[in-house]
């Protein structure tokens, strides 16, 4: 697949080629799969839409770890429903990332044996059920604060993808509000549930958002492609200004003692989160990074009749077409 991108490497360096390309995307145009591009367009896209699919997949572990815990029937399904969307989430992300020339299986490989990378957020556990509604409420809630401007991003597919995921998205951030409403609005323990939650998942959720601008690589050209339409920082910010009066509303406090309303910027000043776990929690050393590869190795290894039974009944099929003709 990739042999087919390097042969027009050749005209990459064009430089009437680039600037039309460059002017398309000022203009707001959407380029399309079969459109010319340059190199470093696809392989960004291909990073970027493959990391986020295999965010949707992952992401599913660690709810998926209380679908049978959940405390009520109707919480039970309403989880199985959510879990099941981000499966269809990740899906619609492969078939974008396919467009671009690079099959689901080459990349699922390269999550598989960790050349590409998947959320950081869901490196850390959900000990307990405040956790699932702290995960829609913040994880959920971040998740739509990156996603909702991808919807206007320049590739196609991957715009087309992100209108449809958002509808979903809402209603699960929706969700975890509601299930930790109701923990902070129950017995002083459960509040007390809730709290703590609130305090575990804050700066994992902040980090969602990536590296502060000051050492974030890929920013500037990939804005200026319209892959990315915000910088980390200000979809961080603009996360914290919406989530702090709907943790005052639940009567929770953000674990942050500086978290303080700056009239002047009109916007709330917040302590950063600490990078050097960010880093750690990216490089490999979270406290669930080897049980998540672990488990999607395994997903994938006892899932391999199955493809080879497709496989080989696609070959007989088509033999026994090509014997008719
Ligand atoms: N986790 O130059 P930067 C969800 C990496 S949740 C891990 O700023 P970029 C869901 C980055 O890849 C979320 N790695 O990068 C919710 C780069 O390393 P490489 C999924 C991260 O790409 C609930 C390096 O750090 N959403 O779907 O310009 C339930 C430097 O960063 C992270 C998306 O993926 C991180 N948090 O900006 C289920 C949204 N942050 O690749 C599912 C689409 C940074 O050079 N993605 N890195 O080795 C994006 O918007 C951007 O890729 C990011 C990062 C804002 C995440």
């Amino acid at each position: 697949m990739y042999a087919q991108m390097i042969k027009s490497e050749a005209t990459q360096d064009d430089p009437e080629k680039l600037a039309a390309f460059q002017a398309r995307i000022d203009a707001g145009e959407k380029i399309e799969p079969k459109d010319w591009m340059p190199e470093g367009y696809r392989k960004t896209l291909i990073r970027q839409i493959g990391q986020h699919a295999h965010s949707e997949i992952v992401g599913q572990l660690p709810e998926g770890n209380w679908i049978t815990r959940a405390p009520t029937l109707e919480r039970k399904a309403i989880l199985l429903a959510k879990v099941q969307d981000e499966a269809g989430h990740g899906l619609y992300l492969y078939c974008a990332a396919e467009t671009l020339g690079v099959s689901r299986d080459e990349i699922t490989e390269m999550l598989l044996d960790g050349r590409m990378k998947y959320s950081s957020i869901f490196n850390y556990p959900t000990l307990n059920w405040a956790d699932i509604g702290a995960v829609g409420w913040l994880v959920d809630g971040a998740a739509i604060m990156n996603q909702v401007p991808l919807q206007r991003t320049s590739f196609g597919p991957y715009s087309r993808a992100m209108i449809r995921i958002c509808k979903e998205e809402s209603f699960h951030q929706r969700q975890g509000y509601d299930a930790i409403r109701k923990m902070a609005e129950g017995t002083p323990e459960q509040k007390k549930m809730a709290q703590d939650a609130l305090n575990r998942l804050w700066y994992p959720s902040l980090m969602m958002f990536g590296p502060s601008d000051k050492d974030s690589v890929h920013s500037a050209q990939s804005m200026a492609w319209k892959i990315k339409m915000n910088t980390n920082d200000e979809l961080r910010q603009k996360f914290v200004d919406q989530t702090v009066p709907q943790a005052e509303y639940l009567g929770l406090t953000i674990p942050d003692p500086d978290l303080k309303w700056n009239e002047e910027r009109g916007h709330y000043d917040y302590t950063d989160p600490d990078w050097s776990e960010f880093f750690e929690v990216i490089k490999g050393n979270g406290p669930c990074n080897v049980d998540r590869l672990a488990a999607r190795n395994k997903a994938w290894d006892d899932g391999a009749w199955v493809r080879d039974g497709l496989l080989a009944h696609a070959k007989k099929k088509a033999t026994r077409q090509h014997a008719a003709e």
